[in-house]
Parts: C-alpha cells; structure tokens; sequence
C-alpha cells in the first residue's frame, strides 16, 4: 500500500451515492479507503470494485473463522480489488496462514488490540502474542488503537520496524492522528470525522496535516 498522506479513511457512510462522493472528494488525499460491513451489506459487495476504481481499498472484514472460510473470504476480497484486508488474530496460526496464503499480492492485517473500551476486557491481555502470531504467520500490518497511543508502542516494539501499523479511534472515538503517528503507527484511519463531516475534503486535508506534523 501506499504511502505519502499517511491517512486512511474508514467509508462507514451506508448510503451508496454519498459514499461514492465522498470517496471521490477525498481519494486523491488519502492512501486508502477502508471499506466495512455497514456499507457492503447496504450497497452490496461491488463496492469493492467500485472503489478500487479511485483508490487502495482495504476490506475491513475482521475475518474470524476456520482457515476455509476465511480463504473463501480473502479469495473473494482481493478479486473485487481489494488491496488489503483485515482479519482477527485470536483466530489462531491456522486461519492466519490461510489469510496470508489466500491474499496473494495483497496484504494482510491482523487486529491486536481493539480502539473501544470493551477491548480491555479481552483484546488487549493478549495483543503482544497476537502482534507476535500475525508477524509469524505473515501479516505485513497491524491494527492498534489511536485511542491509546502507548499501545501502539508496544506493538511496535514486538513487530520491528518494517511492518505497517494502522491506527482507528482518531477523531470521533477521541484519539488524535498525530500522537498515534508519533507513538509509531504508518497510517491513521479516520470514519466519521471525515465522511460525516460538512466538508469531507477539508476534514481530510485536516487530518493529513495533522500526520504530517508528526
Ligand atoms: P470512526 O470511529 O468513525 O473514525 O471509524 C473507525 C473505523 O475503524 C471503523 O470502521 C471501525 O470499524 C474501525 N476500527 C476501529 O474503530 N477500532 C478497531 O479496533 C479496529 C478497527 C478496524 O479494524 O479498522
């Protein structure tokens, strides 16, 4: 994937036009638009294909399965042009392997610890060994949360520096994109404070200064 903004934008609008729109405001500013269920079930897994029209598309599936289906799902992902996609880590060796395998050309990111709250009650126990697994298995990123910087040096630190960290819960979950660049995140992966704001190109610009300073 790219990388020159350092920002990616998470498309969870669900109405298909706006999507398209603001993707289309915003593309040349940012490295990569994520795409998640909310929008895929209401508009419909072409818009995969679509966006990867403008832009790196990151499946944002949190894949959570037996190694079958998990392949099933990455197959299908990176054929509609998906550049990368997002699967859990706690799912073990096995399933991560056959993400890894099913990819191809495209690249996987294993979520450590997740950017909400409730993610202490379990995510977060375990986020070094998942960092460790996903390296093993093949991973080339990583999601760890804006909405605590110091988390993400953690990860970085059992990751090395060659693998890429990209950091959600910047803006509407309160985090701030430039303590999550400067703690060591690549990318920081902005939803709500972009496509819900008046103005999406302006927020995005925003946020990509806001990178650059760190
Ligand atoms: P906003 O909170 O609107 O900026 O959106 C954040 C996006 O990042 C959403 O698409 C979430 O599903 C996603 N996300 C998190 O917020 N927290 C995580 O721990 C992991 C993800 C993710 O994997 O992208």
């Amino acid at each position: 994937m790219k990388k020159e903004s350092g920002l990616v934008l998470a498309l969870d609008e669900t109405d298909g036009g706006k999507a398209l729109a603001v993707a289309e405001e915003v593309a040349d500013i940012v490295d990569a638009i994520k795409i998640n269920w909310p929008l895929v079930l209401s508009e419909g897994p072409h818009m995969i294909d679509r966006l990867s029209e403008m832009s790196e598309v990151i499946c944002d599936f949190k894949v959570a399965d037996i190694p079958n289906t998990v392949r099933l799902i990455v197959e299908n992902a990176v054929s509609r042009g998906a550049s990368a996609v997002i699967v859990h880590a706690f799912t073990g060796d096995d399933s991560l392997r056959a993400a890894v395998d099913a990819a191809g050309d495209a690249e996987i990111y294993a979520v450590t610890e997740m950017s909400h709250p409730g993610a202490k009650l379990f995510t977060a126990l375990h986020a070094e060994e998942m960092a460790r697994l996903g390296a093993e298995c093949g991973a080339k990123g990583f999601i760890a949360p804006a909405t605590r910087p110091d988390r993400i040096a953690a990860i970085r630190a059992v990751i090395g520096p060659d693998r890429k960290i990209l950091s959600p819960g910047v803006g509407a979950q309160g985090g701030k994109a430039s303590d999550a660049i400067r703690a060591g995140a690549d990318y920081a992966i902005v939803g709500r404070a972009i496509y819900g704001s008046d103005n999406p190109r302006e927020a995005a610009r925003r946020f990509a200064d806001d990178i650059r300073g760190a």
